[in-house]
């Protein structure tokens, strides 16, 4: 009756205690995370109650939003998306999965899905499955609007998580499958023991997922791999030894044969045991160079082995970087220069993260491969990536993600706002266009050439010495009086410090301020590996790992002086095509929303959830509904809900017809209602008016009934 966030969250919450997560605002679906298997809610029969009914005739689901998207296809003949979002363990994966298994009901998602997230999943303290990539899965269909393939394309790899994580946080789960669950053939192949023994897993939560069947079978088996010190972490759907066989297989559905596994499962290890390579001063070295320790000479020779290359050349690329120096437009002699043991440490590390992210895309590309379709007439995309975030401290992946999320908000008000005025013509409303406030500007602020943050980032790159804080007061310089951007002092940080100006700066987003921190937004932007690095990978003897490398490497008369590579370029690129395809489709929105951070059944923190609604953009689109008419009712839904309160004489009037005599009757202002073809429109509040009249006294109501007698006479 009122419509606004108070009365939206009082809605859900009241759905949410009786397991009804799933609630619609106009054709948006908002999903709370029930954290536990309600009953029935995703069989089979389910699916097909759901099948070819529109949006409303049944109780709101994620299927009646996956058929809508499969009809619109049908019957507007256009390629449709789905875009899905909320933040870290809100449920998107899940409803991702749902939507797919509705549209394609055997169909290959089954097998792509444990490949993906072995390798695209950790456990973080906001969900112990979370996916660390965004992605846009595209089922295609033929024009007898049959499933003939699909289509991945992924975003934004979460990299550090490959070389260290928090102390509650894991790693990518196929490095504990592995550690836990490959025979031990394979482990000893590729030397590999418990997650404590390697420094890219040590540091962070090194408990394996095991369920109580596989711990008890463990127990009886003489090797028992899962960790007796710290006891196993339980959770119902993940299962680290189970996974790693279901990961085995759906690989060899996909296709992979076993040499091509084995190259996988190898390329994981070597990054294992690259990690492992410390490296200390070398006293011996005049030019302040260092060298690997010796405890960690196996590693290196174990890490050299499985890539296929000399030690001694993994040694050296590993100590020193190949510089050219150009004089005079003419390229100089080649010259080594030792690095100190942090650049020693960050050489290792991005040639680490360089290997796993490669081979991120590569199964990928795989899974493509596996899904290809020859002629498609239309298709249903589905996003899965992660909503706007604010933690206590923002970096280079919050600046991505939350720049992402205005692209994605901005196109949100534009489809809602369309809808809404459709609904309206529709109807034969004839009321004027709604306007709302733009986002554009802080776009621009981000993208927009020359003077973008990220124009500005990359610039920072390609100066003799680029610096963080040079790049943070070239931000602040070029956009000292821009609404969108300011300096940070005035947000703290959780220890209370404040970040200087050049240290970082603030956003307004449409969701709210967010500071950024802007210290690793250099080293986080630059995809390339060090010459020495790069060459060494390309050269490798390792079939495998050199191709990971040479496919879309720069050709070789280039190669060796590529020393920036723009991740946030990249992504921009990638988000515009992403964009374009999202507005050349039909779309549908699902909010997820997590209902607390305990990932707990039955509690629904209130205020967690209000901030989740305006995040995600709702309580904007209440807003702009409040322009319009934003309550309305089918006058069938009037005509049953108030009938009982009028004689049996009146009852018998159409449903129409009896709603107009009502309103007439109860001498309802104008301004405050429309009629439509379908249903009454109500301005803000006044439904709630006219329900109160509604049930007020008897006597009342008896006045009433006279009324409309006359009136209809
Ligand atoms: V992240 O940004 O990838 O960290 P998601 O994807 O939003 O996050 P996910 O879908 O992984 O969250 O859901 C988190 C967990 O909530 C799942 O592992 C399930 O245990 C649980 N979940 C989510 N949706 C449902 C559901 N519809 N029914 C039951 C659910 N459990
Ligand atoms: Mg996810």
């Amino acid at each position: 009756m009122y419509l606004n966030e108070a009365t939206l969250l009082h809605n859900i919450r009241l759905r949410y205690n009786k397991d009804k997560i799933y609630t619609y605002v106009a054709n948006i679906l908002i999903a709370v995370n029930p954290y536990f298997e309600v009953k029935n809610l995703y069989t089979l029969d389910t699916i097909h109650a759901y099948q070819g009914r529109s949006l409303g005739q049944m109780p709101p689901h994620v299927f009646a939003i996956a058929d809508k998207a499969f009809r619109d296809m049908k019957v507007l003949k256009e390629s449709q998306s789905i875009v899905v979002s909320g933040e870290s363990g809100a449920g998107k994966t899940e409803s991702t999965k749902y939507i797919l298994r509705y549209l394609c009901e055997s169909w290959g998602s089954k097998m792509a899905n444990p490949v993906l997230e072995a390798f695209g999943n950790a456990k973080t303290t906001r969900n112990n499955n979370s996916s660390r990539f965004g992605k846009f899965i595209e089922i295609h269909f033929s024009d007898k609007h049959l499933v003939v393939g699909g289509f991945i394309s992924h975003y934004l790899l979460e990299k550090s998580r490959i070389v260290g994580q928090s102390s509650q946080e894991r790693n990518y789960h196929i490095f504990y499958q592995l550690c836990a669950g490959a025979p031990d053939e394979l482990r000893s192949k590729l030397r590999l023991s418990n997650p404590d023994d390697f420094e890219y897993l040590r540091h962070g939560c090194t408990q394996y997922f095991v369920s109580k069947e596989t711990q008890s079978k463990l127990s009886n088996n003489s090797v028992s791999r899962a960790h007796s010190s710290s006891g196993p972490l339980r959770d119902p759907i993940l299962d680290d030894v189970r996974n790693f066989a279901a990961l085995d297989k759906a690989l060899g559905n996909l296709g992979l044969g076993g040499q091509e596994r084995l190259s996988i499962y190898t390329c994981v290890a070597a990054v294992l045991h690259l990690g492992n390579v410390q490296f200390e001063d070398n006293p011996d070295d005049v030019k302040g160079g260092c060298r690997v320790c010796g405890s960690s000479s196996e590693s290196l020779r174990v890490c050299a082995g499985l890539l296929g290359v000399d030690p001694n050349h993994l040694n050296q690329a590993l100590l020193s970087r190949v510089m050219q120096p150009s004089k005079g437009g003419h390229k100089g002699t080649v010259i080594m220069v030792p690095l100190k043991v942090h650049e020693a440490k960050g050489g290792r590390d991005a040639l680490a993260k360089a290997m796993y992210s490669k081979l991120f895309d590569y199964i990928v590309h795989r899974i493509n491969q596996s899904i290809p379709f020859s002629s498609s007439a239309y298709y249903i995309g589905v996003l899965d990536i992660a909503g706007f975030e604010y933690f206590p401290v923002n970096s280079f992946e919050q600046f991505c993600i939350n720049y992402c999320n205005e692209k994605l908000q901005q196109f949100f008000n534009e489809r809602i706002l369309k809808e809404e005025q459709q609904i309206y013509e529709k109807e034969g409303l004839g009321v004027k266009k709604i306007s709302y406030v733009d986002n554009q500007d802080c776009i621009d602020l981000i993208e927009a050439k020359n003077t973008g943050l990220i124009s500005l980032l990359d610039e920072e790159h390609k100066l003799p010495k680029p610096s963080p804080s040079h790049f943070t007061s070239m931000c602040h310089q070029h956009h000292a009086s821009h609404f969108r951007l300011a300096l940070p002092r005035k947000s703290r940080l959780k220890d209370h410090r404040e970040i200087r100006d050049d240290e970082g700066f603030l956003i307004r987003h449409f969701a709210g301020a967010v500071c950024y921190q802007t210290a690793e937004f250099l080293a986080k932007n630059n995809d390339a590996l060090h010459a020495s690095l790069e060459g060494l990978a390309q050269e490798a003897g390792n079939q495998f790992i050199r191709g990971l490398f040479m496919s879309g490497a720069a050709p070789s008369s280039a190669r060796g002086k590529l020393t920036f590579i723009s991740i946030a370029a990249k992504f921009k690129t990638q988000l515009q095509e992403l964009m374009d395809k999202l507005m050349s489709t039909g779309t549908s929105f699902v909010r997820c929303i997590k209902p607390n951070v305990k990932m707990v059944d039955h509690e629904f923190e209130g205020g967690p959830i209000l901030s989740q609604l305006q995040c995600s953009g709702m309580t904007s689109v209440l807003e702009l509904m409040q322009q319009g008419y934003p309550s309305r009712a089918p006058f069938h839904d009037l005509y049953h809900m108030y009938k009982q309160f009028l004689p049996a004489q009146l009852s018998r009037l159409d449903p129409r017809l009896f709603c107009k005599a009502l309103f007439r009757a109860l001498g309802l202002d104008e301004k405050d209602f429309k009629f439509g073809l379908t249903r009454v429109f109500f301005r803000p509040g006044k439904y709630a008016e006219f329900d109160q009249i509604m049930r007020s006294d008897p006597e009342n109501l008896k006045l009433l009934v006279d009324k409309v007698r006359r009136w209809l006479l």
